[in-house]
């Protein structure tokens, strides 16, 4: 019990400050459960210093992210509002241990989603969708984890930025996308890349979030998970996702 506080709040200071902890897991002995906790327990330290709560990340939703990290279990980590990027505004690099960039479908809900739901009830539930990049920074040296490592660390999530809203009703189901760098492609992919379909992602947030006992509401993002590879960000940098159909979005990297 005392070592899952001990854990959080080591976290919870390596995020706050932009430092890297070494692991503490690398065999991956803790339980998912006990993984879980701790990064419960470490964003409550961000909501108890007033960051509201806005939603869920999912991660390793799609095989090129599987790959890149050697795990293929779906995660999942919590949003807050002090994550979130304006789209065309800058990031400061020296907030960030070494931060990687990934381009996502973003969900945003008009109703509960709660539990073992149906794709179609999914779909009922979203209030519109966005071309989305996710930063990720994991917490830990040379951003190497296990399992329950990365899932204490919050799923390495560390920032999000959201793009034109789009009605639900379009057909999002296998959009083609590239994430760009500098305004060239590094890496192309399709919606299709997040389990198939990414409503399914979204089945799988109101699953996992319900049996942390804390459902998906009203009002909260879901970021479906990346969609193609990560790729390393650095100063000077403008980087943007471009989705088929929904436009673009992007941020600039200062120093
Ligand atoms: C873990 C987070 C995975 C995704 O979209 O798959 C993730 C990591 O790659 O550091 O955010
Ligand atoms: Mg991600």
């Amino acid at each position: 019990m005392n070592s899952i506080h001990n854990f959080a709040s080591l976290l919870d200071q390596a995020a706050s400050h932009a430092t890297e902890v070494a692991q503490f897991d690398p065999k991956g002995e803790l339980s998912l459960e006990e993984a879980y906790e701790i990064q419960m327990t470490s964003i409550a330290h961000r909501l108890g210093r007033g960051e509201q709560r806005v939603g869920v990340k999912m991660g390793f939703t799609s095989r090129a992210k599987m790959q890149q990290m050697g795990l293929s279990d779906v995660i999942w980590g919590r949003l807050t509002d002090a994550m979130q990027i304006e789209e065309g505004t800058s990031i400061s690099f020296k907030n960030y241990v070494h931060p990687r960039c990934e381009p996502e479908l973003a969900f945003i809900l008009k109703k509960p989603l709660i539990g073992n739901v149906t794709a179609a009830q999914a779909l009922a539930s979203v209030e519109a969708i966005a071309p989305a990049l996710e930063i990720i920074d994991s917490r830990y040296e040379n951003f190497k984890f296990s399992l329950p490592e990365v899932i204490a660390d919050n799923a390495s999530s560390s920032g999000f930025v959201i793009g034109p809203w789009a009605s639900a009703k379009t057909d999002f189901s296998n959009l083609g996308l590239t994430l760009n760098i500098d305004g060239h492609v590094k890496h192309v992919g399709s919606t299709a890349a997040l389990l198939g379909h990414p409503l399914r992602s979204l089945v799988a947030a109101a699953r996992l979030a319900a049996a942390a006992g804390e459902p998906l509401q009203a009002g909260w993002i879901v970021m479906a998970g990346g969609a193609t590879a990560a790729e390393w960000i650095y100063p000077n940098q403008y980087v943007s996702v471009e989705m088929q159909q929904l436009g673009s979005a992007g941020f600039y990297v200062t120093e």
